[in-house]
């Protein structure tokens, strides 16, 4: 227990994210050609793709394949093709016809680079690409189960389209939306389902898919898609409050935008206090400075 309490505190989160980012790094740098035409086409997905991130999706990808006994390089594909679906929804979130933001990861959003048109089509572009990325058999690692691979690809394809499709993200992101135009106040049941469907449940494609890849029975996937779920309505908590308590600079993308709504914030504020004791102090500072209480 005492070998296994003082590993566990020895566990470097940055050095881990980093090595699995750098590996990552190098198979979507791959996956665009870089002077083939269409040459705008491809510069925009690689400028959108290649343009930093932490790479959150994929290192979870790759533990959850890890953790239930399978090979890293067995989920490399799908690792790479995570990531290619977040960059593909961030280009498409930021066009003028949904959040309308010029900045991302610290350089100007695709849109401003190429313009609308193309950044539209990157988006579509790399949504493809995703797909194609985890399907070609080209791209099986060669020492995975021969028998047993292809049916847990497909399972993994199914699982990631029904993830980011009407009942996963876009769902999410349609709801963000509605929401938007609203002076109700959001009910705290909605907020929750949109973070669950419009950041948690790549987070949970992302770790089920590593799972199923790396040979995982049905109760360990099960298992990992609750705790997925569950870091990532965190993981969205935290993103609203690091939108308050944070400049622009310090997050590479416009701060301040997603407390707009003044009733929403109340819930982030709740949120907030609930969660975390640490750092309560500056965030009430902070906020209050900004204005972002509204009449909380
Ligand atoms: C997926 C088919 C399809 C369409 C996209 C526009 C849209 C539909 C969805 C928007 C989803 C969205 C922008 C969710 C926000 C998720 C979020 C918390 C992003 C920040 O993630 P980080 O912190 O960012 O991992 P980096 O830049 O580090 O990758």
């Amino acid at each position: 227990v005492a070998a296994s309490a003082s590993a566990a505190t020895e566990f470097d989160l940055k050095a881990y994210l980093g090595e699995k980012a750098t590996a990552v790094n190098r198979v979507l740098d791959a996956s665009i050609p870089a002077d083939e035409p269409p040459a705008a086409l491809h510069e925009a997905m690689r400028y959108a793709l290649l343009a930093g991130g932490k790479r959150v999706r994929p290192a979870l990808c790759l533990a959850a394949c890890a953790i239930v006994g399978g090979r890293e390089a067995w989920a490399m594909p799908a690792a790479a093709a995570v990531e290619i679906v977040h960059t593909m929804s961030l280009v498409h979130d930021d066009l003028p016809c949904l959040d309308d933001d010029d900045l991302r990861r610290g350089k100007p959003t695709c849109h401003v680079v190429y313009g609308e048109p193309i950044a539209v089509l990157a988006g579509d572009a790399l949504l493809s690409l995703s797909f194609h990325q985890m399907a070609r058999v080209d791209s099986y690692p060669p020492d995975v189960d021969a028998d047993k691979h292809p049916a847990r690809v497909v399972r993994s394809i199914a699982e990631l389209a029904r993830c980011i499709g009407s009942e996963g993200l876009v769902a999410g992101q349609v709801v963000d939306l509605q929401m938007t135009g609203s002076a109700e106040p959001v009910p705290i049941d909605r907020l929750e389902y949109i973070h669950l469907h419009k950041t948690a449940s790549l987070l949970e494609a992302s770790v089920v898919i590593g799972a199923i890849l790396g040979g995982g029975s049905d109760e360990q996937i099960e298992r990992l898609r609750k705790y997925a779920r569950s870091i990532g309505l965190l993981f969205q908590v935290i993103d609203d409050i690091l939108d308050v308590t944070k400049s622009s600079e310090e997050l590479g993308k416009t701060a301040g935008k997603d407390l707009d709504l003044t009733k929403r914030r109340q819930h982030h504020f709740c949120t907030w206090l609930i969660i975390s004791p640490i750092g309560r102090t500056e965030f009430i500072n902070i906020a209050r400075d900004r204005n972002c209480f509204g009449s909380f």
